[in-house]
């Protein structure tokens, strides 16, 4: 396998899918040493057709706004990779949702979903809908037409959307509840991040925040370091952030950023309950600005139109959004004395960041492996779901934590350069990578 020979084709079939290609680039060129040694993986094009998602579904959702006026989107369910299990990943509502932010978001689920250790295969799905400035019944109306289209082609053991970006608890209870009304079946386990009293599991909504901080205390643990005491800079204010900036307090860090479109606040004094829980109203509120939190905190400073990262903290947790840590960024980061950042959105940082930040030899690691738990308390949902029983917090959080120590693992035995530092990016890549391709090896030419 040749990576230039691969993307040049790609970026012949595929112009402009700038985010897909940039997906799509990280993971070859890490595994490309690897495959090469795998004549059989090159025999079976295992690349040529894991870069291509199994299918895509494009339709129209209409829905009708609270003015009477009637709107039209598009929405997308994109099923990438089948290979160790059912299609699983989260649905994207948010204004720039197109092919290529969706096929980027499907190829790293497919590895992300591979590390976890269960069996689930990758797809993402999700509409241009905007919730921002969006009324209630406006989310309902928008949830259950775009149901309407969808439910078709999901299902327990066939594809199990859950949320992302724009999508939380309340999307998920109105998309499940038009699919309910469609299917005339209690199907629990064809959406993840559902509601307690109806199937859904304890953790769930703190996991991708959660598990991302397990992760990271291992990996401090690994180059001796801790995270009691240090000052952590948090890009977003929504679920996953909310979920980082809580482990991240509890675990002693003092959490002295949170962002939003609109600027960053400051928060030089960390968060308390009172804080955290305003995150979650913040997000509720479909207003898509974090200001109102330094006007709630008098403490906490709003700093209009800068990112987290011009906070000067050890370390950087991106939680919002793909490429929101570019490479100017990274600059002041270390120029600031950052030690560690992790990426807790997907591709949260550019190619041009990871690369300053790993040059600099600093401690920095992939969404695919930070964020997975996330996606693994999903798969955890879906266990409990196929059973028909509920587990307790306590159960679900200590295996989520084992997960996120098996794939920190898994990122350490693939990833350790001979001068010693661990590569999480290549670590990561060549873990899920390696699962996948033997699992499409053995299941022929399909
Ligand atoms: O990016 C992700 O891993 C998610 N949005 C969660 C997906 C899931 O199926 O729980």
């Amino acid at each position: 396998m040749k990576v230039q020979t691969i993307m040049a084709d790609l970026e012949r079939k595929h112009p402009g899918e700038s985010e897909y290609l940039q997906a799509v680039r990280e993971v070859l060129e890490s595994i490309e040493e690897v495959y090469n040694l795998h004549p059989e993986f090159e025999k079976a094009k295992i690349v040529e057709r894991m870069v291509e998602p199994d299918r895509i579904f494009t339709f129209r959702v209409t829905w009708v706004d609270d003015r009477g006026d009637i709107q039209t989107n598009i929405g997308y369910r994109i099923q990438f990779n089948s290979a160790i299990g059912p299609y699983k990943g989260g649905i994207r509502f948010h204004k720039a949702v197109n092919p290529s932010m969706l096929k980027f978001l499907g190829f790293e689920q497919t590895f992300k979903n591979a590390l976890t250790t269960l069996p689930m295969g990758g797809a993402k799905g999700g509409s241009d809908f905007d919730p921002v400035g969006k009324s209630d019944a406006e989310i309902m109306r928008f949830c259950q037409a775009f149901m309407w289209e969808l439910w078709q082609n999901i299902g327990p053991d066939t594809d199990v959307p859950a949320g992302d970006v724009g999508v939380g608890g309340r999307e998920i209870g109105y998309m499940y509840g038009m699919y309910k009304k469609l299917a005339r079946e209690y199907n629990t386990g064809v959406l993840t991040g559902k509601g307690m009293n109806w199937g859904g599991s304890l953790i769930r909504p703190e996991a991708t925040g959660f598990g991302a901080l397990y992760f990271v205390e291992h990996m401090l643990a690994k180059a001796g370091k801790s995270i009691k005491d240090a000052t952590v800079a948090i890009s977003g204010f929504g679920n996953v952030a909310w979920g980082a900036a809580t482990k991240a307090t509890e675990l002693g860090a003092k959490v002295i950023a949170i962002s939003g479109p609109d600027g960053v606040v400051y928060n030089p004094n960390g968060m308390t309950q009172e804080k955290l829980d305003y995150m979650l109203i913040l997000r509720a509120s479909n207003q898509n600005v974090v200001a109102p939190f330094a006007e709630k905190f008098p403490d906490a400073t709003f700093i209009p139109g800068k990112k987290a990262w011009s906070i000067k903290c050890d370390i950087a947790l991106p939680c919002a959004f793909q490429n929101e840590l570019n490479g100017d960024d990274a600059a002041e980061l270390l120029a600031n004395g950052t030690w560690c950042a992790a990426e807790v959105s997907n591709m949260g940082c550019t190619p041009e960041a990871i690369a300053a930040f790993q040059s600099a030899g600093i401690l920095f690691a992939p969404g695919k492996a930070v964020n997975a738990g996330g996606v693994a308390t999903s798969g955890l949902e879906m266990t409990q779901n196929a059973m028909h029983i509920s587990w307790s917090a306590a159960e679900v959080d200590s295996k989520l934590h084992y997960i996120m120590e098996s794939i920190h693992a898994a990122c350490v035995k693939y990833g350790t350069q001979e001068n010693g530092y661990i590569n999480y990016v290549k670590g990561a890549n060549i873990a899920g990578f390696m699962k996948v391709a033997q699992a499409m090896l053995e299941q022929g030419i399909v």
